[in-house]
């Protein structure tokens, strides 16, 4: 009897560069989750969206790994800079839609500058902030987003500095789509980085993701399901949150707010760009 030949294929085949597996990333990481559901969204953007038309670029670490693994035009940038980098590119070409999806260590502790004024100019970029509080790729030191008194290999006491509130710095500085979600939360992630495709402005989603091997092991999450359980026991949904307060202390009883805080219509960097040079009577 011939058996019947299969061949292993994926709904998401074509958004992945499959010829790249196996990937780096540690069992239990969560960034494959995160390629998940943001090749997912591309997916479900495809009517709007063309997919030639859909960028992403990256920075350094492990979850800078990202550009190399989604197939559609990307960008693996320096330490810390893939927010100017994706800056030129919208500005160049108007029609990509330009994701930038990186680490805390690379958006925030080392690039932060150019993250707020992004949010400030509300540059038609989509961030996706994956904050798994330490530098995982370099060996789990802390940075900007470590939770206070967390162990880290550079806080071996407990880390003696205090996180930002990822949503309250952007909310401030001015990103007009604000939303936080875990890894837990793949279908809500999924939609909001549809939403954040479609709108007209910079967008921000922190998610909030797993290192087992950096920070997890360290601070009594010894696999990537304890830090799953520990975002399904603290992450809160609610429309009163104040997003000042909205770290994460990693202490199982923890009020981790999530979802979309803000979405503001206020116009868009281009947008005020191209009615200024209207006004203008055409002189940029
Ligand atoms: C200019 C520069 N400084 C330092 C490094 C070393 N380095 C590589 S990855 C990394 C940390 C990345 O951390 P994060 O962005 O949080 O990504 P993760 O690995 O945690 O996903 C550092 C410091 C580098 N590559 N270039
Ligand atoms: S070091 Fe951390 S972030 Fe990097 S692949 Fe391993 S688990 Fe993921
Ligand atoms: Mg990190």
């Amino acid at each position: 009897m011939t058996l019947p030949m299969f061949v292993e294929t994926h709904p998401r085949d074509e958004l992945v560069r499959t010829e790249r597996l196996p990937h780096i990333w540690c069992p239990g990481c969560g960034l494959g989750n995160i390629l998940s559901g943001f090749t997912q969204a591309i997916i479900n953007s495809k009517g709007t969206i063309p997919i030639d038309n859909q960028v992403v670029v990256s920075g350094i670490g492990c979850s800078g790994r990202f550009a190399g693994y989604v197939k559609v035009d990307s960008y693996h940038t320096t330490h810390g800079r893939a927010i100017p980098f994706a800056t030129g590119l919208k500005l160049a070409n108007k029609k990509l839609n330009v994701s930038v999806i990186s680490g805390d260590g690379d958006l925030m502790t080392i690039g932060g500058n150019h993250l707020i004024h992004a949010a400030r100019r509300n540059i038609n970029l989509n961030v996706i902030f994956v904050n798994n509080f330490n530098y995982g790729m370099t060996g789990g030191q802390f940075g900007a987003t470590t939770p206070h008194g967390a162990i880290t290999t550079t806080s071996a006491k407990g880390n003696y500095e205090h996180p930002f509130s990822m949503p309250y710095l952007m909310a401030s500085a001015g990103a007009s789509y604000v939303a936080r979600w875990t890894t837990l939360h793949l279908k809500q992630l999924e939609k909001s980085i549809e939403n954040a495709f479609h709108h007209d402005g910079f967008s921000f989603i922190e998610v909030m993701s797993p290192c087992p091997k950096g920070f997890g092991r360290k601070n009594n999450f010894k696999t990537g399901l304890d830090q799953m359980r520990y975002f399904e026991s603290a992450s809160l949904k609610s429309d009163n949150i104040n997003l000042k307060e909205a770290t994460a202390s990693m202490k199982l009883l923890d009020n981790l707010p999530v979802g979309e805080f803000i979405i503001d219509n206020k116009p868009s960097y281009l947008k005020v760009k191209e009615a200024t040079i209207l006004n203008n009577g055409g002189r940029t």
